[in-house]
């Protein structure tokens, strides 16, 4: 597929949202496993094409390389305005838009690599079970927050009446440690949003493909 995207990624792994919202989008892609759990030469695949060998990285149909989820989302959101799932720059929900789509990398996705590899930081065992630990409970802290802002926005999605990327980036990044079940009691709000894009139609094929329900997916 000449025009096709190129997806580095793998089942479970936050290429899961940029799949997603390309097939929301109705844009093509193929995907390659490059995620470190999908085989001994994942991780070497994704170094090649991202130096800090992580997943989501995408290969544009112009050859050129892009990495980081937000960013990849929103650029996605933005070369289909039509599809009403990005909010453009003059748009009121802009500003929202903006914060959370960056406050979830920044502050949530970011405490994976110190629960998955603490021995970047330290040596001892201890020290990384400390490191495993606290990390798991920033995560926590940073879902209340984001939880009680969307317990002031009174529409039926994060950003307003329309569904956007924002739930979607949500919805995969909350299926992580600590798992749903926490999620949908410490997070009541969100929780009902990310159930309602688990649900969406469009997407069920989809996520029996890449993130699929099975037994205990909850947590
Ligand atoms: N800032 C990156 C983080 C990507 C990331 O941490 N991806 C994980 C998989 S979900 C990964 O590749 N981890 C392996 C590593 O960091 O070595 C983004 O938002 O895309």
């Amino acid at each position: 597929m000449a025009d096709a995207y190129r997806v580095y990624g793998g089942p479970g792994s936050g290429s899961v949202a940029v799949e997603a919202a390309m097939t929301l989008l109705g844009l093509p892609y193929t995907t390659v496993d490059a995620a470190s759990w999908c085989g001994p030469d994942a991780k070497a695949l994704a170094g090649q094409v991202n130096p800090l060998g992580q997943v989501p990285t995408v290969e544009l149909p112009d050859g050129r390389l892009m990495t980081e989820s937000a960013a990849i989302l929103m650029m996605l959101g933005d070369l289909k305005p039509e599809a009403g799932l990005a909010p453009g720059p003059t748009d009121p929900a802009r500003p929202d838009y903006l914060r959370w789509m960056v406050y979830v990398p920044a502050n949530i996705y970011s405490m994976f690599l110190l629960r998955d590899d603490p021995s970047v930081w330290f040596d001892d065992p201890d020290d990384q079970d400390h490191l495993r630990e606290r990390a798991l409970e920033r995560i926590k802290s940073c879902w209340r927050v984001m939880e009680a802002w969307s317990l002031g926005v009174k529409t039926p999605w994060l950003l307003g009446e329309r569904m956007s990327l924002l739930d979607l980036y949500v919805t995969v990044v909350s299926r992580w440690s600590p798992r749903r079940r926490w999620f949908y009691d410490a997070c009541p709000r969100l929780g009902e949003i990310v159930r309602r894009i688990d649900a969406l139609p469009e997407l069920q094929t989809f996520w029996a493909e890449r993130f699929p329900f099975e037994e205990g997916w909850e947590g």
